[in-house]
C-alpha cells in the first residue's frame, strides 16, 4: 500500500472514532416555569409527565425533579424513576433513597444511562412517602397541564386526590439529553 492511502484510512478512522466518541448536544425538556405553586406527598400514587423529544433517537441523561424532605422516618425509605414508552410500557426502572433529596425545596438531579428513546416517552416516578415522612414533589400553575398524569398501581388514573387539581398541575419533573 502506498503511503497516501495508509494516511487516507488512518484519516477515515480517526474520524469514524470521533464520530462514535461525539458528545450529546443536551438540552432540557420541560413544562414549569422554575417557581413552584404546591406540593404533593403521596403513598400509593405514581407521577407521570410526558415528554416528546425534538429529535430522535433522543439519549436521556439525566432527570430532573423538584421536591424535598418533610417529617421523619425516610433514612431507609426509596422513590422510584422509570421511563416508559408511548404504549405505557418499562424501558427503564431505577430505585433511589429519598436521602438525594434534601429538606430545602431544590432540583434532584438523576443519572440515567443508556436509555435511548425513538419518540415520545414519559417519566414515571413513585416516592412511596407516607403522612410521617419521605418527599414531596412540587408542581408549576404557570400553564395548563397538558402532560402532567398520576397513577395509581402503575396505571394513569383520573381520580385524582382532593389536593390537588388536575388542571393546575404540572409535576416539577425535567428531562436532560440530546441526539448526537
Ligand atoms: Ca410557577
Amino acid at each position: 500500500m502506498r503511503k497516501a492511502q495508509i494516511t487516507g484510512i488512518l484519516i477515515v478512522t480517526v474520524l469514524l472514532f470521533l464520530g462514535a466518541c461525539a458528545p450529546i448536544k443536551e438540552m432540557q425538556l420541560k413544562y414549569d416555569d422554575g417557581f413552584l405553586d404546591g406540593f404533593h406527598a403521596s403513598r400509593g400514587w405514581g407521577y407521570l409527565v410526558q415528554f416528546s423529544p425534538p429529535s430522535t433517537p433522543f439519549t436521556i441523561t439525566k432527570v430532573e425533579i423538584f421536591g424535598n424532605l418533610y417529617g421523619t422516618g425516610y433514612e431507609n425509605q426509596s422513590f422510584i424513576v422509570e421511563v416508559w414508552d408511548m404504549e405505557l410500557g418499562e424501558i427503564h426502572s431505577m430505585s433511589y433513597p429519598h436521602t438525594e433529596f434534601s429538606h430545602t425545596p431544590g432540583w434532584v438531579k438523576i443519572d440515567i444511562t443508556d436509555v435511548v428513546v425513538s419518540g415520545s416517552f414519559y417519566i414515571h416516578l413513585v416516592t412511596d412517602s407516607p403522612r410521617e415522612g419521605g418527599v414531596q414533589i412540587a408542581y408549576d400553575s404557570s400553564v395548563k397541564n397538558e402532560h402532567s398524569e398520576m397513577t395509581k398501581n402503575w396505571k394513569i388514573t383520573e381520580d385524582w386526590p382532593e389536593s390537588v387539581t388536575k388542571e393546575e398541575v404540572n409535576w416539577m419533573i425535567r428531562v436532560i439529553g440530546g441526539t448526537k
